[in-house]
């Protein structure tokens, strides 16, 4: 189809075709209306300009500024270890019942410096609290809906069709779709072992989920698994401009976070990764390890890793564990290895041991513009 620059423009748009002229290149906004989201997008080419790249465009968010995670409310550096194990008491029987308590609620989020989000959410957070059960035990759900939409928790894992989270089934039984003010209580097995999901299952399906209603489901085997240093990766994104395209791409929310923040890991110690990919409007997403490879679990439903690998691809609820470990001291980039992905924000940095405290920042802003104008220490 040929270009038009008098259509509404969008980013997938400007990637794909450098042909755009410059006045409807300006015109690109992150945000609907905000004044310091503008993306400086127009003319800006690749910082190393090479041949057949200078003309893409990138979008640079706010130079020099940070993500306010206080106002957001969240911070991803913690998100990564923060597990909802909820509360736990033994029925009669001497089975383990687990409860939690979801609220949904309407939340304006920061995604990237100077980038606004109207976020829907689970407890205030994008994505919702990772919650957290064994093998076996009896889960209850509490969800309160908040919003100013109807919405539902839609759990992956087995479960009757009441407890589905699904718009039409169970809703004669209080289930179905939850009502604005309503509330319902999800009740259902902690089975099978393994790293899931939840999210909101309302129609329209991709704009529900794609407004933040998701977040990362873990059923620990009876047995546990080997002690390590446990990180939740949820990839995301943001259509920011509602066209049905993501503008910006993340782990755990805010593009980029993990290149100002790399996160700390000791050296030659387990680590494992908890990775869930919810992306909306782009059909794969995928995480690459540098310098480095895992082993990978699909679902985590098996104890026995199916590969020994760097990089994986993962379809929308697609998750799987990662478990490595980093035998040499530096800074490591992790990315999507949708390199369209990783510069819009999903990149990140593992910092192991005492590397020099320059490298991350300064490794990344060779490739990309960074929101805070990138290459200053990290
Ligand atoms: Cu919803």
């Amino acid at each position: 189809m040929p270009q038009n620059p008098d259509q509404g423009i969008s980013r997938r748009r400007l990637l794909g075709g450098a042909a755009l002229a410059a006045p409807a290149v300006a015109g690109l906004a992150l945000t609907r209306g905000g004044d310091s989201a503008v993306a400086e997008t127009a003319g800006r080419a690749h910082r190393n300009g090479h041949a057949g790249h200078a003309e893409f465009p990138h979008a640079t968010f706010a130079a020099g500024r940070s993500v306010d995670h206080a106002a957001n409310g969240f911070h991803p550096t913690e998100v990564l270890r923060d597990f909802d194990y909820g509360r736990t008491r033994r029925l009669g029987s001497g089975r383990v019942l687990r409860d939690w308590e979801i609220v949904a609620h309407d939340r304006e989020i920061e995604v990237a410096p100077g980038v606004s989000y109207e976020a829907w959410t689970y407890n205030g957070r994008v994505p919702g609290p990772t919650l957290r059960a064994r093998e076996g035990e009896l889960l209850r759900i509490r969800f309160v809906n908040a919003s100013e939409h109807p919405h539902t928790m839609h759990f992956h894992g087995i479960h009757s069709a009441l407890m589905d989270g699904m718009p039409g089934i169970g809703g004669n039984r209080g289930g179905g779709q939850i009502e604005p003010g309503e509330s319902f209580t999800y009740e259902f097995d902690a089975t099978p072992f393994g790293l899931h999901l939840y999210h909101c299952h309302v129609a329209p399906l991709a704009a529900h989920i794609a407004r933040g209603l998701y977040g990362a489901f873990i059923i620990d085997p009876k047995q546990g698994r080997p002690e390590a240093d446990e990180l939740v990766m949820v990839m995301n994104g943001f259509d920011t401009n509602f066209d049905l395209a993501n503008e910006v791409y993340a782990v755990n929310t805010v593009g980029f976070h993990y290149v100002e923040e790399p996160i700390e890991v000791a050296r030659a110690e387990p680590v494992r990764i908890y990775l869930v990919n919810v992306l909306e409007y782009d059909p794969v997403n995928s995480f690459h390890i540098h310098g480095n490879f895992f082993h990978y679990f699909p679902t985590g439903t098996s104890l026995a890793p199916s590969e020994f690998t760097d990089t994986v691809i993962q379809g929308q609820a697609q998750r799987g564990i990662l478990e490595l470990e980093f035998p040499y001291d530096g800074d490591y980039m992790f990315h999507a290895h949708v390199s369209e992905f990783a510069e819009l924000g999903w990149s990140g940095f593992f910092r192991v041991g005492d590397p020099s405290r320059l490298t991350a920042a300064a490794a990344a802003s060779m490739y990309c513009d960074l929101p805070w104008g990138g290459g200053r220490p990290a």
